[in-house]
Order: C-alpha cells, then sequence, then structure tokens
C-alpha cells in the first residue's frame, strides 16, 4: 500500500490554485462593453463559471502532479504496477463533486435566464428576417415597415425579436446585449432584449450558414424612443410579399400576433 494521501495539503494547494487562477481569468475583460439589462447579469454568470472552472482544472492539476511525483518508478524498476481495485471513498467523491457542480451551475443559469427574460410591459415585436447573407426586419404598425441591412430599436424598451430562417440556420447574435437566437427554418424563434444604452452595434450572423458568412452583418442603432418613431415612419417599403409568406407557414407563432403587437 502506498499509505493514506495528504488530503488536507492537497485541499489547500487546490484553493490556492483555483484563487490565483480565478484572479488572472476574472481580471480579463471578456465581454466588453455591456448595451442591455442582460449584460450584467449574463458577465456575472460568466465569472461564476469562470471561478468554477478553474476549481475544477486546479483539482485535477494537483492530483496529476501529486501522483506524478509520488508514484514515479525508482531508475531501474522494470516491474509492473500494484494491481487495484476500488475506491469506495475516490469513487463517491468523482460522483458527488461534479454532480453538485453541475447542478448548481444549471440551476444558477435557469434563474438569470428566466430574470433576463422576464415579460416587461409594453414590449415593442421586430420580426427578424435572415438569408445567405443578409439581415431584414419589419416594425410594427400600419404598412409592416421594412428595413434591409439595419436595424433600429428604442432605449431602454424591451424588444420581443421574432426570427424567420428563409434558407438555413442563422443565429442572431449582438455581442453588447449578449443575447444570441437560432434563426431556424420553418419555426419563429424569439429573443427577448432590452437595449439600454443609446449607440450603434453590430448584429453577426454566428452560425456558420455558407460561402458569405463572415460578411453576414447588419447595423444595429438603439435610439430614443421618438428618434425610432420618426425612422420608422420614414421607412419606404413594407414587408416583401416572401416574407410575409414565411410568417404565416412558420409554427409556433401567431402571424398577427408577431406583427404588430407592440406598436411603434
Ligand atoms: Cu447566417
Amino acid at each position: 500500500m502506498y499509505g493514506r494521501l495528504p488530503i488536507a495539503k492537497m485541499l489547500a494547494a487546490t484553493v490556492a490554485l483555483t484563487a490565483a487562477m480565478s484572479a488572472v481569468m476574472l481580471s480579463i475583460n471578456w465581454d466588453g462593453q455591456g448595451a442591455s439589462t442582460a449584460a450584467a447579469k449574463i458577465d456575472q454568470l460568466l465569472d461564476v463559471m469562470i471561478v468554477l472552472s478553474s476549481f475544477v482544472f486546479s483539482l485535477v492539476m494537483v492530483m496529476l502532479f501529486y501522483a506524478l511525483w509520488k508514484f514515479k518508478a525508482k531508475p531501474g524498476d522494470e516491474s509492473d504496477g500494484e494491481p487495484i481495485h476500488g475506491n469506495t471513498r475516490l469513487e463517491v467523491a468523482w460522483t458527488l463533486i461534479p454532480t453538485v457542480i453541475v447542478l448548481f451551475a444549471g440551476g444558477y443559469s435557469w434563474k438569470i435566464l428566466d430574470e433576463i427574460e422576464e415579460p416587461a410591459k409594453n414590449p415593442i415585436t421586430v420580426d427578424v428576417f435572415s438569408q445567405q447573407y443578409a439581415w431584414s426586419f419589419g416594425y410594427p404598425g400600419k404598412g409592416f415597415a421594412y428595413s434591409q441591412g439595419e436595424l433600429h430599436v428604442p432605449v431602454n424598451r424591451q424588444v420581443h425579436f421574432k426570427m424567420h430562417a428563409q434558407d438555413v440556420i442563422h443565429s442572431f447574435w449582438v455581442p453588447e446585449w449578449r443575447i444570441k437566437k437560432d434563426n431556424v427554418p420553418g419555426i419563429t424563434t424569439t429573443a427577448i432584449v432590452t437595449p439600454d444604452k443609446i449607440g450603434t452595434y453590430q448584429l453577426i450572423c454566428t452560425e456558420l450558414c455558407g460561402f458569405g458568412h463572415a460578411s453576414m452583418r447588419a447595423k444595429v442603432v438603439v435610439e430614443s424612443p421618438s428618434d425610432f418613431r420618426k425612422w420608422v415612419a420614414d421607412l419606404p417599403g413594407k414587408i416583401p410579399d416572401p416574407f410575409m409568406e414565411s410568417l404565416k407557414q412558420d409554427t409556433e407563432t401567431d402571424p398577427a400576433e408577431s406583427l404588430g403587437a407592440g406598436g411603434a
């Protein structure tokens, strides 16, 4: 037998390594600027996950290097290792610790998602049409105002984006809003965002969708409600017929509800 493991020392080394790794990793600005009410919560969730991951990594490293050092074969030792079978305490520990971590991470993520998707009073609904390799948008109000390649939304008002993919799967991502949502042909998916900073951002397709995927972007303008109303009123076109058709064919939403529910 090799004797008992120095568990207290290994734990202390794990905690120290976790603290050092977390300090380095948390000092890096991974997320960039935040511009929606979800941003702070998503960033906090990421920070918690970084600390948890640092802990798991540290635990594995401490045990690995302890084993490398402690059980190293002596020079000239050609014998086989000792046959070992089963270790109840170890098996309980390596089942219990990951279970607790995964359940906590799942529960905490659920809580954050619930909070950031909490329906607000008087949301506005915007239809998003994605196709290889362009974005276009339909706004509520009479005439179903329509814009191509440029999305405008009012600041400090919850927006329900209804996504309608026309060909393959695309994905709607505005990094500053921290929100990503797949656009799937045949169904309508919804992303809920409350932009809280006036400015110009970029909508990026974040699902590899074909040759032109990397250039599938659109300008995003978050502006005051009056500027937004004026912009929508000045839009020349209405939603083209094929897109209206796709609204009707998509499942999981009522087209009547997806258009004009919010009112500009
Ligand atoms: Cu795409």
